[in-house]
């Protein structure tokens, strides 16, 4: 094993192993090619898991016979749905309970903080690789951690002790110059740069930023900008670990794990975008996607509804003070409901102890709960055709659980002044905020933390399983011709938003069964009907089709409903892995004009044999056509794919060892 990883060190790419992420991969590479674009099999040190899609991870893990966490670390938090309407929230945390104690996982409980916060506070390290079942798992490269959103199934796996697979990622470096003005803050500065890239700009890319500038960045700060890079598409996102990240875990009492980790003085990245901080003004994101950035000025004065401050991206002790400041002594504007979310126990009770809690309640701030909240449709939906101004990361259509709420993106800054005016506000005109203190310790708050308990005790652990908890169905394997009509045609850029809604439906994110009659809903509502009818079929796409979250039950639900294929211009990246995992076979058009050639119900036909070559046809039957297409597949992923995904293809092997 060694020298064949000394084997592969020696022919890696020499450029990327001066970066910070070829550093980390070159420490955690066990097969394949350290090349841009090929494959490798890392190694993963740290998991998380949430709520949403750690339930079908264990029951994933379940079914692959894993017994316990072969990681440094693994966390399972629960944070997404902590509503509790009925009993299946309820029965899905007491499970996941379970699972933690049995497979020695830290369960950070309902009311801890959003999993991204609290692994950044308590768990992240420099230099180490996360494997997480959510896509904003980047957060972590704030500190320099590579930190990497996968399907719950990759994750599983990982907490088994197995390699993480992915294509080697070309290395972007992010110069940034320079210092931010007043009231221009880190999330200005991801915005600026989803200006640039758009929401697939950085698919099979890393983001790794460089240059003066950063040392004028927070960790918090750095981490907001990792958080939204998965809005571009990348991979991950990174800053190096320097005397700023010593800092921060000077502050949450971790510094005996700092080490220094930065790209080489010689670094050449193979592409370079120079952003000069002073130069960037206050950003939005506009109604209904992360990549439609403008400045705010260009749509000031846009009466405003609600506001919600809070989720991964913008939920750090700072982001917090920085309400505080801007409320303190002030009142929000009579028409508009104002929500404040903190992102860990920690944060809270530090504002708390401080006395700040009461600042904001006494501004006319709602405070929520620590959980990612409104974010996620959990609550907080907005009245009909509504402004609501949000720091989070993501304002897909009908994500807040309102379809014609027009929700915008922005900084603190910009939403508080707009809480404060009752119209969406440029910051900058509000004066000058003062210089944030920050405290000089932050306590960890410990009393919603479980440690698991020693392996002789967790062997007498039972699974508890509520009556909504379903397993996971194993997929049939291929059948030599795979025939069907097209149940659905879609457009560019399908969030899994669209593919599998959260909000009102997260309840049942362990049932698939019941899941899947909402596939598609906010799309076609008859979708379901159509797939049941025809018992199952084909989806056509345009580009990026899946960008998004990494909850795995958008290849799942349509997986049990009989999806054989997918047929886009493009996918994004952890979209794509979860359609292999499930059975699903994602094709995409060798000529894009060939997706006018089919239409919905049209009758396609493709030969199983024929996805041994990365290039094949299609026969559209309806329409006496043969379309080429094209896929990415590795012959083993080929060979998952036959077997029916490659859940159904592990567990095979596995019973027949
Ligand atoms: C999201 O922001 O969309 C989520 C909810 O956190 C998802 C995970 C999920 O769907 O459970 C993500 O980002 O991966
Ligand atoms: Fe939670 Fe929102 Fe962050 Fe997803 S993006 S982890 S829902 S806070």
């Amino acid at each position: 094993m060694e020298n064949k990883i000394k084997k592969i060190l020696e022919d890696a790419d020499t450029k990327l192993l001066k970066t910070v992420t070829g550093k980390i991969l070159a420490e955690h590479v066990l097969k394949g090619e350290l090349q841009p674009g090929e494959e490798i099999g890392i190694r993963i040190d740290q998991t998380l898991t949430q709520d949403a899609t750690g339930t079908v991870a264990y029951l994933e893990a379940e079914v692959l016979g894993i017994d316990r966490a072969k990681t440094e670390l693994s966390v399972s938090y629960v944070d997404h749905n902590t509503l509790k309407m009925d009993h299946k929230n309820a029965d899905d945390h007491v499970y996941l309970q379970s699972v933690a104690a049995k497979y020695g996982l830290i369960l950070s409980k309902a009311g801890n903080g959003i999993c991204h916060q609290v692994h950044l506070e308590r768990y992240a390290r420099p230099g180490k690789t996360l494997l997480g079942s959510d896509s904003h798992t980047p957060t972590a490269g704030g500190m320099g951690c590579m930190g990497i959103g996968a399907g719950g199934l990759d994750v599983a796996l990982a907490i088994g002790g197995e390699p993480f697979f992915l294509k080697t990622p070309a290395v972007v470096g992010i110069k940034l110059m320079g210092r931010l003005k007043p009231m221009v803050a880190a999330k200005d500065v991801i915005l600026a740069v989803l200006q640039k890239l758009g929401v697939k700009g950085g698919v099979g890319k890393v983001l790794e930023y460089f240059g003066p500038g950063i040392k004028t960045l927070t960790v918090p700060e750095r981490a907001t900008i990792t958080n939204m890079g998965a809005e571009t598409g990348a991979t991950t996102s990174i800053f190096p670990s320097d005397e700023i990240t010593l800092d921060f875990l000077h502050r949450v009492g971790r510094e005996d794990e700092w080490v220094r980790l930065e790209a080489d003085d010689d670094v050449e990245y193979g592409e370079i975008i120079e952003i000069d901080l002073s130069e960037i003004v206050p950003l939005i994101a506009k109604p209904h996607s992360p990549g439609d950035v403008v400045p705010v000025s260009e749509v000031a004065g846009l009466t405003v509804n609600q506001v919600c401050i809070g989720s991964c991206t913008n939920s750090s002790f700072k982001d917090l003070m920085t309400a505080v400041y801007m409320l303190k002594g002030k009142r929000v504007s009579p028409h508009v409901s104002l929500t404040i979310s903190p992102g860990s126990m920690s944060v809270y009770y530090e504002l708390a102890e401080r006395g700040h809690l009461a600042e904001l309640i006494a501004a006319g701030a709602r405070i929520l709960e620590c959980t990612c909240g409104p974010c996620i449709g959990q609550g907080q939906a907005p009245r009909s055709g509504a402004v609501s101004v949000r720091t989070f990361n993501r304002n897909f259509k009908g994500r807040s659980g309102t379809t014609d709420a027009q929700v915008y993106l922005s900084s603190v800054e910009t939403a508080v002044s707009s809480a404060l005016t009752g119209v969406i506000t440029d910051p900058r005109s509000m004066g000058e905020l003062r210089e944030i203190p920050m405290p000089d310790k932050i306590k960890m708050q410990d009393a919603l933390i479980v440690e698991p308990p020693d392996p002789k005790q967790a062997e007498a652990v039972e699974l508890m399983r509520g009556p909504n908890i379903k397993p996971i169905e194993l997929r049939e394997a291929l059948p030599e011709k795979v025939q069907g009509s097209v149940l659905i045609k879609l457009e560019d850029n399908i969030s899994t938003d669209i593919i599998m809604p959260a909000g009102v439906y997260l309840s049942l994110r362990s049932n698939v069964p019941e899941y899947a009659k909402h596939v598609f809903e906010p799309a076609d509502p008859n979708f379901y009907d159509r797939a049941k009818e025809k018992g199952g079929g084909f989806v056509i796409a345009g580009d990026n089709y899946g960008q998004g979250s990494s909850r795995e039950h958008a290849a799942l639900c349509p997986s049990h409903l009989g999806v054989m294929a997918v047929i886009a211009k493009s996918f994004a990246r952890i979209h794509l892995a979860n359609l292999i995992n499930f059975g699903i076979i994602p094709l995409t058009f060798k000529n894009e004009e060939d997706y006018d050639r089919v239409d919905l119900d049209d009758e396609l036909e493709l030969e199983a044999g024929a996805l041994d070559s990365n290039e094949l046809v299609i026969k559209n039957l309806s329409k006496g056509i043969e379309i080429p297409l094209r896929h990415t597949l590795t012959p083993a992923e080929v060979m998952r794919i036959k077997a029916g995904g490659s859940l159904a293809y592990i567990s095979k092997s596995n019973a027949d060892k």
